[in-house]
């Protein structure tokens, strides 16, 4: 970044001081990854220049040549990934993907169905301070208070209760497997459109470890950037019978140009999830948030629903009395970055909440596994014990920064940046 240094010496700094943050800290944010060095490359690259509106071999402006190129790989290599019949790669985010899908089928005032963000559902699912709350008519399921899972039953009948057109299942905050063929019952039997919502798990979805809701639903939408670890963004996958309708809707619905450098970034990220190790990555995702619950549960907290199934858990710290956002805090200053979700039926704000949400996708990227994980534990339990003793925070915070330095990150960019 020689270029960027010598130009706007701010910027490059703080970029610096990003790099070491994600080198140095414990990154346990559930919907964040670390992508590879192929992939910056591919997002920081001329393609941002160019224009592109349309689809390739139909677009409204010249010289699309290359960029056709780039979005044709994303598209086949999507469709490879997934199985699906027809994908979108242009949504800009996973709210925009949520976007097209809605308004490709549904009317202002149509219902939805769709999980309660306080349950571990999306904004975009209806809450009522998001577009999709303001432009349809919203109910909500949830999970069950005694299990805090999902109840297809309780599901089914609040879907005959309110007669959704779409029902929209997928999670930011739900750590067991999604039953994606009872939802697609529940949709039929009340005549619904299912869309699924798999932002979180597209990775483990690709590698085979959560069931698919391809085959199922009507409508799939994910998010780029998580466990499938590549750029920011978004991509929307639906049967063929929808294909003319929806790209209409991307493009000219609800956006203009495309973002072809993002575009670009995610047919490096397809192409590196399409290898053999990424099954194998996304394997030992799941193995160490089941290693990091336990030891978590072990340590007697209260994992919500008992524990995960994937990449992610929910700790709930309602029966201890402290919030989510004292917890958040108190493990930054470890070094250890997470964040305060609300759980299941919380008596807390969303902004103060009384949980916090816990991802492995980063840190498994940079190779831990499960002896690390129980390391991890103890840090999450030491800090969470000490509440208020700076001492203590900074004691974890260099143990914290020895693991790190065990599993380097973004090396080179490091070195460079000390010249
Ligand atoms: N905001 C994302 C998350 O953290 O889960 C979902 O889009």
């Amino acid at each position: 970044m020689s270029k960027l240094k010598e130009v706007d010496p701010e910027v490059y700094a703080a970029i610096l001081g990003e790099t070491k943050r994600e080198a140095f800290q414990l990154e346990l944010i559930a919907s964040e990854n670390f992508v590879s060095e192929a992939v910056l490359e591919a997002l920081g690259s001329v393609m941002t220049n160019k224009y592109a509106e349309g689809y390739p071999g139909r677009r409204y402006y010249g010289g699309c040549e290359y960029v056709d190129i780039v979005e044709n790989l994303a598209r086949e290599r999507a469709k490879k990934l997934f199985g699906c019949e027809h994908v979108n790669v242009q949504p800009h985010s996973g709210s925009q993907a949520n976007m097209g899908v809605y308004f490709c089928v549904l009317k202002p005032g149509d219902t939805i169905l769709g999980l309660s963000l306080s349950h571990g559902g999306h904004l975009t699912h209806g809450s009522p301070v998001n577009f999709s709350g303001k432009f349809f008519k919203v109910y909500f399921y949830g999970v069950r208070k005694d299990t805090e899972v999902l109840d297809y039953d309780e599901i089914l009948q609040i879907a005959k209760d309110c007669k959704p057109k779409m029902i929209v299942t997928g999670a930011t905050a739900y750590p067991r497997i999604l039953d994606f063929v009872k939802f697609r019952q529940i949709a039929d039997e009340v005549g619904a459109y299912l869309m699924a919502d798999i932002a979180h798990i597209a990775g483990l979805i690709i590698a085979g470890i959560h069931p698919s809701p391809v085959p199922l639903a009507d409508f799939v939408t994910t998010t780029t950037h998580k466990t499938l670890r590549g750029p920011r963004g978004g991509m929307i996958m639906c049967k063929e019978k929808y294909a003319k309708e929806l790209d209409k809707e991307i493009m000219p619905g609800i956006q203009g140009g495309p973002l072809m450098h993002v575009i670009a970034s995610k047919a490096v990220a397809f192409k590196e999830a399409l290898q053999p190790s990424f099954k194998e990555y996304q394997i030992q995702i799941v193995k160490n948030a089941k290693a990091l619950a336990q030891e978590l549960l072990n340590y007697g907290y209260h994992v919500v629903a008992g524990g995960t199934d994937t990449h992610l858990m929910l700790v709930s710290f309602v029966e201890k009395g402290i919030t989510g956002k004292v917890v958040e805090e108190a493990l930054d200053k470890a070094g250890i970055t997470v964040n305060k979700n609300t759980v299941p039926f919380d008596p807390q704000k969303p902004f103060i909440t009384s949980g916090i949400r816990i991802g492995t996708p980063a840190v498994t990227t940079r190779g831990m596994k499960e002896t690390e994980m129980r390391k991890i534990g103890r840090f999450i339990h030491e800090t969470i014990s000490n509440l208020g003793n700076e001492e203590v925070y900074k004691k974890i915070r260099k143990e914290v920064e020895e693991l790190c330095r065990e599993f380097p990150l973004y090396k080179e960019r490091l070195e460079e940046g000390s010249k």
